[in-house]
């Protein structure tokens, strides 16, 4: 098992609207007030996605130097900044939003369909993107939403462009990716490299039983209005309370939880 379970809240995401929920953090104050309450519930890592005023997502680096700024003056929590960026941002800007160097941040490898949208991920885009990661020291969450996704990053990790440790993202139950089923984590988890850390991150429905699954497997967990907009059937959520209640799961599981500074170890950071 894994010594102290490292959790990740993922304040926004680039798919929702404050139309689908009107809680939804979009302005970088938004943002770091929303940062602050999930690490008083226990998250460790805050995985951020940009809004433009509109609410759009951005990769303006204005906005992604006004966001690292708040929430770092807001909390402690470890920044992971998402290169995904949102379904119709160009590749270019999302490499360009590198430059603000944050701590950690995402690397999709693979094109995949994303609901109705396409999550464009060219393979030697990727393989700039991963360059560029590895010459800012920024380190690299891989996110894998299919069985096949794990042998692209494997490429990688054997073309050098990623080096340990190696983080992975099992994301289950995106219409497009792999269905969030127990034999689908399995079966990815087996595959992972030596070493490796990896989290899940269930969408929708599928966030409470699939990252109740992964605490039982010794994995680390990420909630959040990105993953669900609800608690339960009917019951919008907030990014605080989706933490404090995988707080509990795992507490009740007898699996302590990383505070910020427990994490950086965890995560050799
Ligand atoms: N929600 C998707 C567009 C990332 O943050 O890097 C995937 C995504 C991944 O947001
Ligand atoms: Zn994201």
């Amino acid at each position: 098992m894994t010594a102290r379970t490292v959790i990740t809240a993922a304040l926004t995401g680039p798919i929702a609207r404050k139309s689908d929920h009107p809680g939804l953090p979009c302005s970088p104050e938004e943002i770091a007030a929303a940062a602050r309450a999930s690490w008083e519930a226990g998250a460790a890592v805050v995985h951020l996605h940009l809004r433009d005023e509109d609410g759009e997502p951005t990769a303006d680096v204005t906005i992604a130097r006004r966001v690292l700024e708040l929430v770092g003056e807001a909390c402690p929590a470890i920044i992971q900044l998402s290169t995904g960026v949102g379904l119709d941002v160009p590749y270019e800007d999302r490499l360009a939003l590198l430059e603000v160097a944050p701590e950690a941040a995402t690397l999709n490898v693979c094109t995949m369909s994303f609901g109705a949208g396409e999550f464009r991920n060219p393979p030697a885009g990727v393989r700039k993107m991963a360059a560029r990661m590895r010459e800012l020291q920024i380190q690299p969450e891989l996110e894998l939403y299919d069985s096949g996704h794990l042998d692209v990053a494997l490429a990688l990790i054997d073309e050098e462009l990623i080096e340990p440790p190696h983080h992975f993202s099992l994301v289950l139950g995106v219409t497009g990716g792999m269905g969030a089923t127990p034999a689908n984590l399995v079966g990815l988890v087996q595959r992972l490299p030596q070493g490796a850390r990896w989290q899940v991150i269930g969408i929708g429905r599928a966030n409470l039983p699939m990252t109740t699954m992964a605490l039982a497997m010794g994995g680390d967990v990420r909630t959040g209005l990105e993953d669900t907009l609800l608690l339960e059937r009917g019951r919008p959520a907030s990014n605080h309370e989706l933490v404090k209640r995988l707080r509990a799961v795992a507490e009740a599981m007898g699996q302590p939880v990383a505070t910020v500074e427990e994490a950086r170890v965890e995560l050799a950071l």
